[in-house]
């Protein structure tokens, strides 16, 4: 008896299409779409799947992709061949006008298909929110923060995030935007850059010499022009390497409520992106699993219709414990499952760390030197704080 049952006057939806991982990158690009079938297999190896709605994602309509996307770039993505194009100097490849083909967002077998499964699992989850049907909606394929109107960035093509939260702004007067990834959330910083509709807040590594994407200072709030409703309404937290729980929960549980209590938003759409965990082979935070998901059970306690998106994560079973971890906050069964990963769970073996019995929440990885000091996590707040003095009637 797996013992998951469902909470009472509670629903949460889950939105998946195993399709999503027949996608590849490529032997070596960090993004794996496998790491969703991880996640997957521990959701259901300890019988999560009871206690939610489970959904199988359908692809997202070509209306749907341009109710953000320009339809030129959408036209190309549909059309475009995996092998590169050859030069032509009449009709420059239009691969390189919209960022596609090179090492970051390459072409490969499918990627149309793969873009439009991602927007129809965040879009699905998005209408059962509006719809009241859930309560809490997630779509771990969705968190694609960096692609932008016209251009895929950062392993992106298709802002699946940004098509949500349109969808939630047919209903909730604001909607809040908070990214943990450890990569900025430009993309969708910029789709609501002139709406006080939507407040963005993203946590970051900043260094803007060496780490993508290179934007997301302190002191970057929105344009400043004149007339514009935007001002003041994204809010960045830039950090350094090596940041612990203990500080990360503090500056997020300090930034939320004061965002939160300012700002009064109707629904929030929260990007979980795993690539802030320890041991990742791209980000490098010291967050464990208690600390990442420490974010999304705050959210949670805010009692708001809540979704959650997935992301960046580039060790895919660490991935997999932070996703899995935080699909049982959603259900609110944290604190009942076993620690230990289920003897059933499908490729059990990946888990392994160092023990022979791997739990849901031990993540690998060598800590880094924390570089973020007491003070400049104060000024941070300070500055937040008085941003928001603009913000709200
Ligand atoms: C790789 O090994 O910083 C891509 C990308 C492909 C395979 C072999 C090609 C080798 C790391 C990254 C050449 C790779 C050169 N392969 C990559 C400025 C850059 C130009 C491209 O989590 N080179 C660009 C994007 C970031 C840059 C991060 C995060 C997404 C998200 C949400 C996107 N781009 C320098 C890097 C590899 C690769 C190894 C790589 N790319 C690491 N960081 C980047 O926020 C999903
Ligand atoms: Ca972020
Ligand atoms: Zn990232």
């Amino acid at each position: 008896e797996h013992g998951i049952t469902r909470p009472k006057g509670y629903n949460v939806s889950f939105h998946y299409n195993p399709d999503m991982e027949k996608h590849h990158f490529g032997m070596t690009h960090p993004m794996k779409p496998w790491r969703l079938t991880l996640t997957k297999s521990l959701v259901s190896a300890y019988g999560m799947n009871f206690a939610m709605d489970n959904y199988t994602a359908r692809a997202a309509t070509y209306e749907e992709l341009t109710s953000y996307h320009a339809s030129d770039y959408v036209d190309h993505l549909a059309t475009v061949a995996p092998q590169p194009q050859p030069l032509d100097v009449e009709n420059p490849n239009p691969d390189l006008k919209f960022n596609l083909g090179g090492s970051d967002c390459p072409l490969f077998e499918g990627l149309y298909n793969y873009c439009s499964l991602s927007g129809g699992a965040s879009l699905d989850a998005a209408r059962k929110l509006c719809s009241n049907q859930s309560d809490i909606a997630i779509a771990w394929g969705g968190g694609l923060h960096h692609a932008k109107k016209a251009e895929a960035s950062g392993f992106c093509y298709i802002n699946d995030i940004v098509l949500g939260i349109l969808q939630l702004l047919r209903i909730h007067a604001r909607v809040l935007y908070i990214d943990i990834d450890v990569h900025h959330g430009d993309g969708v910083e910029e789709a609501f850059f002139s709406t006080d509709r939507v407040m963005t807040v993203s946590f970051h590594k900043y260094d803007p010499l060496n780490f993508f994407p290179g934007t997301g200072a302190l002191e970057d709030n929105g344009p400043k022009s004149e007339h514009n409703p935007g001002a003041h309404h994204a809010i960045n937290v830039p950090l350094n390497d090596g940041i612990n729980d203990e500080q990360y929960k503090w500056l997020f549980e300090t930034i939320i409520q004061r965002v939160v209590d300012k700002f009064r938003p109707g629904a929030i759409a929260l990007q979980c992106g795993a690539d802030s965990l320890a041991g990742d082979r791209l980000g490098k935070f010291n967050l464990l699993v208690q600390g990442h998901s420490s974010c999304v059970e705050f959210c949670k306690k805010l009692g708001l219709p809540l979704i959650l998106f997935g992301g960046g994560g580039y060790t895919p079973k660490n991935v997999a414990r932070a996703w899995a971890y935080e699909t049982a906050i959603a259900i609110g069964h944290q604190d009942d499952i076993p620690s230990q990963i289920p003897i059933h769970t499908p490729w059990r073996d990946r888990f392994k760390i160092d023990s022979l019995l791997p739990t849901i929440q031990q993540i690998l990885g060598e800590p880094r030197q924390n570089r973020n000091t007491q003070k400049k996590l104060t000024e941070i707040v300070q500055h937040v704080t008085e941003q928001l003095r603009f913000v709200g009637a």
